[in-house]
């Protein structure tokens, strides 16, 4: 990697302050939830191809849901945080075309690969929620998403059973001029198939707007902020990080985050 720009220290700084609190959280949710036994479930389970659908729902039941709010609650207006337009001519052509030409492709460790269209992914059955997004910087914010659960696309590509993560890359860099500096992020196989990780193609009844990562945005409800990855071009299973990044299975976990968010 290139070496670190002046706004990316300062954002490192500030994010800084926050890592030792979250840390201890982070932490100590995963001991509660237990849930790198429920990630081994999950990949047993895809190990079984016959008795998915049972065995899945059977896994799924035992998830906590995060909490969902009342319409009344919805903030006015939703913040928007990190990346608010990707830089660079590309994508800018991808918002004056409306995304006619941007596709999301689902490969990696599938044995069916695909490759969307926006409007073959909203033809997809939806999923609505309201929920809180909470960044690590100190903020929340409640907001109501529209998508496909990230499921659905999953069961669509048929995931081998080696496959361990899925990783989400996304069309922004953070360092304009140093293409090694897209954001990533990353959930385990138990998070892929919670009901409520859904990829939103709209925020508060409207199509997803630039600065909340149009065309499409992960929602992960039982992680902090920087786990809803924005700008997604495409949606990677993988049994390892090695070779993407820094190998810590997103951005900022490369610059120190903890892996799990959990809240
Ligand atoms: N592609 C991309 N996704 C991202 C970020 C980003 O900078 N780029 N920032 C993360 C952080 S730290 C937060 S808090 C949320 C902000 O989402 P919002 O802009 O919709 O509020 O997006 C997350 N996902
Ligand atoms: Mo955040």
């Amino acid at each position: 990697m290139k070496k670190a720009k002046p706004f990316l220290e300062q954002r490192r700084e500030r994010r800084g302050l926050l890592r030792t609190g979250l840390g201890l959280a982070a932490g100590s949710v995963l001991a509660s939830c237990d849930a790198l036994s429920h990630n081994d479930m999950a990949v047993q389970v895809l190990r079984s191809a016959e008795t998915l659908n049972n065995s899945l729902h059977r896994v799924l039941g035992r998830r906590a849901m995060a909490q969902e709010f009342a319409a009344s609650e919805i903030a006015p207006v939703f913040r928007s945080n990190g990346t608010t337009m990707p830089p660079g001519p590309e994508y800018a052509a991808m918002v004056a075309t409306r995304f006619a030409d941007w596709r999301l492709k689902v490969d990696g460790l599938v044995a069916n690969p695909l490759e969307l269209s926006l409007p073959a992914v909203q033809a997809m059955p939806a999923r609505t929620q309201v929920t809180r997004h909470d960044c690590v910087e100190g903020w929340s914010c409640i907001g109501q998403w529209k998508g496909v659960q990230l499921s659905h696309l999953l069961t669509m590509a048929q995931v081998k059973p080696e496959a361990k993560f899925v990783v989400f890359h996304c069309l922004d860099q953070m360092d304009k001029d140093d293409e090694d500096t897209a954001y990533y992020e990353s959930v385990d196989l138990d998070d892929a198939f919670h009901a409520q990780t859904i990829l939103a193609w709209e925020l508060n009844g409207k199509p997803l707007p630039v600065e909340n990562g149009a065309p499409l945005r992960a929602r992960i409800e039982r992680q902090l902020g920087y786990k809803q990855p924005k700008y997604l071009h495409r949606v990677e299973l993988v049994d390892s990080f090695a070779g993407l990044g820094g190998g810590k299975g997103g951005y900022w976990e490369d610059q120190g985050y903890n892996w799990y968010g959990g809240i």
